[in-house]
């Protein structure tokens, strides 16, 4: 078979982006997916997306992030959608929560520009906001809404148009390492490749074949909710990205109505399972689960149900991403296990794994991201 520079196994945030930096650098890329993105099956769906820049992770994410904000920009420009809706955003929580530390840690070390707000302060500028009168809030005006649906789509396009060879609904079933190159078999033909980069989210996993790898998939449930009162409020004009710290280490977030009603969702928490083996259907208890944190938190919100579904985490144990070669094999890069906070970075994260390929020095640490 004909030498492809490069085979991208999964073509949703990570794979689009890097099948668009690959070919835009001149390379021969082969991607394949084994569904149609933008689809729902795995973690790049769900109509919004939150980026943010005073990153509670870890303040190694704020460089990356901020290159994501120019690439998101530029492929606005270059596609004509509009991907990045600016809301700002506000991360609560005790003053020692993880969340606040950790917004608070960023923004200091990198200059951001950010504001600590008390529980009263935070009320009063968002009334819609209910904390406990303990937490508090970094207030943080770059946050905002990423598009994702359209985001893969424009990535996949852009793609397409600097010469990428996008196989959809074909998924890889394995490969092997030889001297002429990374040999690929899918379900419907065999190809070969220089390198081979695996951005396939939950099913990462399946696709490293001998190694034992400890990720894990996680279900995770996204609600839509039509407010009860003063819909205008939840406008993404006048409503910021908002996520919460409570009862300890339980995380909670919401997103202002794009359209589709209030998007209100658990960050983690959810049942973990082979990704063959995710239940897809939602049940009433869930809905009461989300209904009783609403109810707490942004009690406006909890206006008339509407919608819900079934997204997948692929977690690494630390949470933090995998960008890295797997061990033993030169020529196969693994980059999606992003833990449920990865499509924000998916241009960046593309245009790292284009270094990476092309043997240059990435331009970010990657030192938190290697396999271990
Ligand atoms: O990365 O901001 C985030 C996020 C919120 C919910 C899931 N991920």
């Amino acid at each position: 078979e004909h030498l492809h520079d490069v085979a991208i196994a999964g073509l949703g945030a990570m794979g689009s982006a890097a099948a668009y930096q690959l070919a835009k650098r001149g390379l021969e890329v082969i991607g394949f997916d084994r569904h149609t993105p933008p689809h729902p099956w795995g973690s790049s769906h769900g109509d919004s997306r939150i980026i943010r820049e005073a990153y509670f992770e870890h303040p190694v994410y704020v460089p990356m992030v901020q290159r994501a904000y120019e690439l998101w920009h530029e492929l606005e420009a270059l596609s004509g959608h509009t991907l990045l809706h600016s809301t700002g955003g506000l991360m609560i929580g005790r003053p020692d929560s993880v969340l606040v530390q950790g917004a608070r840690h960023s923004a200091e070390t990198h200059g951001l520009p950010h504001q600590v707000l008390s529980a009263s302060e935070l009320s009063e500028r968002f009334p819609l906001l209910q904390p406990e009168p303990d937490m508090v809030a970094v207030w943080e005006p770059r946050a905002g809404v990423l598009s994702p649906e359209v985001a893969v789509s424009a990535m996949a396009s852009q793609a397409r148009r600097q010469g990428a060879r996008l196989h959809l609904g074909e998924a890889v079933e394995r490969w092997r390492a030889h001297a002429d190159g990374i040999h690929i078999e899918t379900a419907a033909g065999s190809y070969r490749a220089r390198q081979l980069i695996i951005s396939a989210g939950a099913w990462a996993a399946s696709l490293l074949q001998a190694q034992a790898v400890p990720l894990q998939v996680e279900r995770q449930v996204l609600h839509w909710f039509e407010p009860s009162a003063s819909p205008e409020a939840f406008t993404p004009a006048r409503c910021p990205v908002h996520l919460w710290q409570f009862d300890g280490h339980r995380f909670f977030y919401s997103i202002p109505n794009m359209g589709a009603g209030v998007k209100l969702a658990f960050h983690h928490g959810g049942a973990l399972s082979p990704v063959d083996q995710v239940r897809r259907d939602i049940d009433a208890a869930e809905i009461d689960d989300i209904q009783a944190a609403i109810r707490r938190f942004v009690p406006t919100a909890d206006g008339r149900y509407l919608n819900s579904a079934v997204c997948l985490y692929t977690n690494t144990p630390d949470e933090h991403f995998w960008i890295d070669r797997c061990p033993g094999q030169p020529a196969v890069w693994l980059a999606s296990p992003c833990s449920g906070h990865g499509f924000k970075f998916a241009p960046v994260i593309g245009e790292v794994l284009a270094d990476l390929v092309q043997g240059r020095p990435p331009a970010f640490d990657l030192g938190l991201f290697r396999w271990r």
